[in-house]
C-alpha cells in the first residue's frame, strides 16, 4: 500500500516543455482519453487498480459490436470526476489507479486462445498483486478472468453478478466458450462457489428456463427483475452482502442489467430493466464487501447512436472503481 506522497506523485507526468502536470487536473476534452483519465502504464509494480481493457467479442450469440466497448468508454470515461460527489470517495487519493492497456490477443478467431489470452494477461495482474477492473468485451470474458483470480485464492470465489440473464447456459453452435456461459464454466470448474453468487436483474434469454434452472439447482440466488421491483436496491444489496459474506468476491456488471433507456448499445438488450440510478444507489450499498475485482462488460458501440451506453458504462465502471480503490486503502 502506497502513502499519500506516492500516490500524488504517481499521476504527475511532464509535457514536452519539461513541465510536471497531472492530465486529470486538465480540461476534459483533452489529452489521450485513457479509462478515467489515469495514467497510462505498463510496469505493474507501481500499480494498485488497474484498468484493463478486453477488445473481445467472439462470444457474442447475437449483436456484435462489444470489441469496440474499451476505446468508446475511454472516450467517454474522460467525463468521470476525481471524486465521488455522492458518497464523498476520491479513488485516486485512496489508490494508484492506471490504464494497464487492453488484453492483446493473438488468435482471436480461436475461441479457446482467446480465452486463454485473458488468462494469461490477468494471471500477471493477480500475480503483481494488482486489483483488476476490467472493461468490456462481451461477457465470454468473464470466465478466463475468473480462472485467473480463483488460482491465486485459496477459496472458490464469491460472485456479485448484474445482468439481464444469468449466463448460465450450456454450449452453443458448438462450443462452451460464449457470452451467455461465463458463470456455468465457472461453477463447473470450482472456480466460484455458487453459494456465494448472486445474480441480480434477471429477465431474459434463450431457452430460458436452461439458465435459470442451472442457476437455481446449483445454489445461486438469483434474483429476478420482478424480484429487485419488490425489494428495492437497498434490500437487494443487503441480501448481496448476505450471499457472499466476507469472502474474496467478484463483482460484474453487464450492462445489458440495466433497462435499455439507458443502456441501448449492447448485443442482447432487455426490455424492463434497472434504472441508471437504482444501480448507482446498489452500487454504492455495497462499501466495504472484500472486492477482489471486478468488470463492466458488454458496451456495443456500433449500436450506441448517442454514445448513452458507453457513458453510463463508465459511470458504472467509476463506482466500481471506488468500491475497490476503499478497499486497497483499508487493507
Ligand atoms: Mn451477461
Amino acid at each position: 500500500m502506497a502513502d499519500k506522497t506516492d500516490i500524488a506523485s504517481f499521476y504527475k507526468t511532464k509535457n514536452i516543455l519539461g513541465e510536471s502536470f497531472n492530465p486529470m487536473h486538465t480540461s476534459r476534452f483533452s489529452e489521450i482519453p485513457s479509462f478515467m483519465r489515469a495514467p497510462v502504464v505498463r510496469d505493474l509494480s507501481q500499480v494498485d487498480i488497474g484498468i484493463i481493457g478486453i477488445p473481445y467479442d467472439g462470444g457474442l450469440t447475437c449483436r456484435t459490436g462489444a470489441r469496440m466497448g474499451p476505446r468508446e468508454v475511454r472516450n467517454q470515461s474522460s467525463m468521470m470526476r476525481a471524486i465521488n460527489v455522492v458518497t464523498g470517495v476520491r479513488p485516486f487519493e485512496l489508490a494508484r489507479v492506471a490504464d494497464i492497456g487492453d488484453v492483446h490477443f493473438g488468435n482471436m478467431f480461436t475461441l479457446d486462445e482467446a480465452v486463454l489470452d485473458i488468462e494469461r494477461y490477468y494471471d500477471a495482474v493477480a500475480a503483481a498483486d494488482v486489483l483488476p477492473l476490467g472493461i468490456g468485451g462481451d461477457h465470454s470474458v468473464t470466465y478466463p478472468i475468473l480462472k485467473a483470480l480463483a488460482n491465486h485464492h485459496d477459496e472458490p470465489l464469491a460472485v456479485i453478478h448484474i445482468d439481464s440473464h444469468t449466463d448460465t447456459w450450456p454450449a452453443y453452435q458448438g462450443s462452451k466458450f460464449h457470452h451467455g456461459a461465463p458463470f456455468r464454466l465457472a461453477t463447473e470448474e470450482g472456480l466460484i462457489d455458487p453459494y456465494k453468487t448472486i445474480q441480480i436483474g434477471i429477465r431474459g434469454g434463450q431457452n430460458f428456463a436452461d439458465g435459470l434452472n442451472y442457476s437455481s439447482d446449483k445454489g445461486m440466488r438469483v434474483i429476478s427483475i420482478e424480484e429487485f421491483d419488490d425489494l428495492g436496491w437497498r434490500e437487494v444489496a443487503a441480501e448481496a452482502r448476505r450471499v457472499v459474506g466476507n469472502s474474496p468476491t467478484y463483482l460484474t456488471f453487464d450492462i445489458d442489467g440495466l433497462d435499455p433507456v439507458y443502456a441501448p448499445g449492447t448485443g442482447t438488450p432487455e426490455s424492463g430493466g434497472i434504472t441508471m440510478r437504482e444501480a448507482q444507489r446498489l452500487l454504492r450499498e455495497l462499501r466495504g464487501v472484500n472486492l477482489i475485482g471486478g468488470d463492466m462488460v458488454e458496451v456495443s458501440p456500433p449500436l450506441d447512436l448517442s454514445g448513452i451506453t458507453a457513458l453510463n458504462g463508465a459511470t458504472i465502471a467509476f463506482e466500481m472503481l471506488c468500491l475497490i480503490a476503499e478497499q486497497v486503502s483499508s487493507a
